[in-house]
């Protein structure tokens, strides 16, 4: 309870929509109090990083309305909230974006203009970006954050306040170079801290045996660690609605400042040794993407936020005075993958241990309020913990692990007696060899719903990656196909074609994005046609700046704009698209050019650093690169430009640039993807493979309109059992030339190693079958290039490639998530009546 009496008047803004403070000239009062008074600069002296911190102030004030009005709403009442478990959250820029939301985007640059100084577009360009995630299941939770918000649903982030977000990545020599990523460093103004609400966490120790006041048996945990954790909230506006949901990032710090026992003993380095330890809890986003290192700490981190997480849940839940028995009506809880799955043990533990409620009655709770999303298939991605680290950090979890197994095996002796090749298999212990715990297997187990992320995938999941579980509870597991928030990636990151929408369609087409589909009989309306390539072309030259700038590589804004923006990977096989580039090089040289026309092919993302061959790759590609950049022969048909630190705010100037968008993985290997819905969207058209959310692209543009190439997944199963790549190589002309330059150093000036491997990687086993997919993948660039050369019909491409984008908007993802996962309903914020 509060030391303030009740009846202080909020803020005279607070709960006034009139007087909200949202003009130009309210906002530029506000700039100038936060000039002085927040920063401690006069505006005459201020940095255009001064201006962007006041700027962001002032804008944060005019949210703090909404989002106390939308925790106000929710701590009064019953509705259930969701809880986006995830241990990334690749959020973006900040301003901007809030800007759009609020509908301040005009205020904002009057008010910028009326200090004289920098324009909105240069404050907004020298935000940090927080790159709390490695890339596409991160940016996916910021998209259904905001989406949710935008919805009016009630809801909550939970995850981790990284100090150190993915590295930044510089490129030298061709090669990809790591830099840590300081976002901190100037001060991040969109984060509100709440100290007195941090909660502590265990690590270690044992389990005892006691009796409770009953005489029954208990298990107690006593951990040998503690760790507290501090919440950070990022708030997240809804678009043009009062609901502002948050993200609640816990920073880790030690439970007491130093071991009073060692300093005074006069040991001060030890004394400072734990606070070290529990610190590095929060210190850095593990840059992997898409492979599991069984790394202690990587699990030391995934308990911590959990745990703080529903700790902080069920506080809330004892605040709207509600028993712990209701928690799963209070909450529904999605896993973002399996990072977060600990929460199915630690919830179970808090009921059972801490709550006192029995076994039974604690795992309703747990399976009635928890579901799971799966975001790959591929085998070094699937979580395991080894038994023995696992019972060292988490003793209690282990053995509420076995238990939970125990039960389930049981059920499952019961359906299929008799049958122990099962029981094996579906075992949330692996026992082959070192014992492990498989969290995909605890996730399913728990879950009520486990989804994939497109719908090939989804079937995929049932009836490659969990057959055993699929047949048992065939109801489990559905799909819900990603989607991606038109705000930012249309409206904020495209203002030339949100101009154009706006006109067409009315101005609040974002938050009803299914009217792209009244532009369909525009795609053969020659005025618009030009007016739509008008568009293109301004983002395409901003987007040919930031390339000059970069890099100094000069590009033609009116040639095609081939784009991969993606982290690397083999099975994305940007090798692939670098070898096709080499063969229109060569066709080039050989003066085939029948048929060609100005391509710039453009790469962007980061390898693992420890990813050997993802690094080669982008070597590779600078090589080409250079090369080809440098040949006089080119005659201004092929440019290659590698994009360095790829991260959210270059995808803003990305997406809308393209011609392109080059969706080129090995089928059945890419979950979704989702900067292939933001290519399309932005008018991109696509060459891609039957993989992913692909399939379902080229079912809502039209087939007509997107270039297929490739083996499907079950024709790629069949190859596998004999595939032998080297034959495959006669059957594409030049290849064998083009493999030789590579080899002998062409790209590489005159370094006859350097590329050897990834020759050989190709040749010798080509795991992702690149040499099997690109003879048809030749013939889907020379299609694309043709209809390239007839600007109308592209246009009409483009244009219908948009107006039939809108499927794939992460406010239908969130619709189908609250219908038929959780089972939530929107809760719209009424502001200025709920202050108690
Ligand atoms: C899929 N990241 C995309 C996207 O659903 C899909 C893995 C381990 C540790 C840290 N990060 C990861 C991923 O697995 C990931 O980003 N997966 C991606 O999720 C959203 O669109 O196809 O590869």
């Amino acid at each position: 309870s509060s030391p303030v009496p009740h009846g202080i008047p909020v803020p005279a803004s607070y709960g006034d929509p009139q007087r909200n403070g949202l003009t130009a000239n309210d906002l530029f009062d506000g700039m100038a109090e936060h000039l002085f008074y927040t920063l401690g600069t006069r505006a005459e002296g201020a940095s255009v990083h001064d201006l962007y911190m006041a700027l962001s102030h002032a804008v944060r004030d005019r949210l703090m309305t909404r989002h106390l009005a939308t925790k106000d709403q929710l701590r009064a009442g019953s509705a259930k909230v969701v809880a986006y478990f995830s241990a990334e959250f690749l959020i973006g820029p900040q301003l901007g974006n809030n800007l759009l939301m609020l509908g301040m985007q005009a205020e904002a640059a009057e008010a910028l203009r009326r200090f004289g100084g920098p324009g909105l577009d240069q404050v907004l360009d020298v935000e940090e970006e927080p790159g709390l995630g490695n890339g596409g299941l991160g940016r996916l939770a910021a998209c259904y954050l905001e989406s949710l918000a935008s919805l009016e649903f009630p809801a909550s982030g939970y995850g981790i306040r990284y100090e150190f977000g993915i590295f930044d990545q510089a490129i030298r020599d061709g090669w990809q170079v790591e830099i840590t990523d300081k976002w901190l460093k100037g001060g991040w103004p969109w984060e509100l801290v709440y100290p007195a609400q941090s909660v502590s966490v265990g690590f270690g120790g044992h389990v005892e045996s006691y009796g409770d006041e009953q005489g029954a048996e208990r298990r107690r945990w006593l951990p040998a660690h503690r760790a507290l954790g501090v919440p950070h909230d990022v708030p997240v506006l809804g678009y043009r609605v009062n609901s502002c949901d948050r993200i609640r990032l816990w920073r880790a710090v030690a439970a007491e400042s130093f071991d009073v026992h060692a300093f005074n003993e006069g040991d001060f380095q030890r004394a400072v040794q734990e606070k070290v330890a529990s610190e590095t809890l929060s210190k850095v986003l593990y840059p992997n993407d898409g492979t599991d290192q069984g790394k202690r700490l990587r699990l030391e981190q995934q308990h911590f936020f959990v745990s703080c997480s529903l700790q902080d849940m069920l506080r809330t839940l004892a605040l709207r005075g509600a028993p712990v028995q209701s928690f799963a009506e209070h909450w529904t809880v999605q896993l973002n993958d399996t990072h977060p799955s600990i929460a199915v043990a630690e919830l179970m533990r808090l009921l059972v241990d801490e709550h006192r409620l029995g076994w039974d009655e604690a795992w309703t709770i747990t399976t009635a309020s928890i579901a799971y999303t799966n975001h790959t298939l591929l085998p070094e991605a699937l979580e395991r913990w080894e038994v023995g680290l696992f019972g060292s950090l988490l003793p209690r979890h282990l053995e509420i692990i076995y238990e939970i197994n125990a039960r389930f095996l049981q059920q499952v002796r019961l359906h299929a007696p008799g049958d122990l090749d099962l029981l094996r298999r579906v075992s949330i212990i692996h026992e082959d060899g070192t014992k492990a715990v498989r969290m995909a297997h605890l996730a399913t187990v728990a879950a009520h719903h486990v989804n994939g992320v497109a719908a090939l995938h989804s079937q995929l999941v049932k009836t490659d990656l969990f057959p055993d579980f699929a047949a048992l509870w065939p109801g489990k597991f559905t799909n819900v196909t990603n989607g991606v928030t038109p705000r930012r990636w249309l409206a904020l990151a495209n203002p030339p074609l949100a101009r154009l929408l706006g006109e067409t369609l009315g101005d609040d087409w974002p938050a009803h994005i299914e009217r792209l589909r009244q532009l369909e009989p525009l795609a053969t309306d020659s005025g618009f046609q030009q007016r739509w390539a008008a568009c293109k072309l301004a983002c395409k030259r901003r987007l040919a700046g930031v390339i000059a700038e970069q890099s100094q590589v000069l590009v033609d804004p009116t040639s095609l704009f081939d784009i991969q923006v993606k982290r690397i990977h083999e099975y994305k096989r940007q090798h692939l698209n670098a070898l096709q580039v080499v063969l229109q090089y060569l066709r080039i040289k050989h003066g085939e050019t029948e048929g060609m026309v100005p391509r710039t092919v453009i790469f962007g993302g980061k390898a693992a650093p420890g990813y050997w061959m993802a690094k080669l790759i982008i070597r590779f590609i600078s090589g080409i690169a250079e090369t080809i950049n440098a040949d006089p022969d080119n005659r201004g048909l092929l440019r290659v430009a590698f994009l360095a630190d790829y991260n959210v705010k270059l995808g803003e100037r990305v997406y809308p640039a393209a011609d392109l968008s080059e969706q080129i993985s090995t089928a059945g290997l890419e979950a979704s993807g989702t900067g292939n819905m933001k290519f399309a969207l932005n008018g991109a058209l696509t060459i891609g493979t039957l993989d992913g959310a692909n399939v379902e692209i080229r079912q809502q543009v039209g087939t007509d309109n997107f270039f297929l190439f490739g083996h499907t997944t079950e024709q790629i199963a069949e190859l596998r059992s004999d595939y032998r790549p080297w034959e495959w190589v006669e059957k594409v002309p030049l290849l064998r030339e083009a493999l030789d330059l590579i080899e002998r150093g062409h790209f590489s000036n005159g370094d006859g190693e350097l590329f050897r491997p990834l020759v050989q990687n190709i040749v010798g086993r080509d795991s992702y079958f690149l040499l099997a997919d690109l003879p048809d993948y030749l013939v889907s660039q020379n299609d694309a290039s043709r209809l390239w050369a007839d600007p109308s019909a592209w246009q009409r491409a483009s244009i219908l490639n948009t107006a039939r984008s809108g499927y794939f908007s992460s406010d239908r993802a969130i619709r189908e998530y609250a219908e038929r996962v959780w089972g939530v309903e929107p809760l719209p914020v009424a502001m200025g009546c709920e202050v108690s």
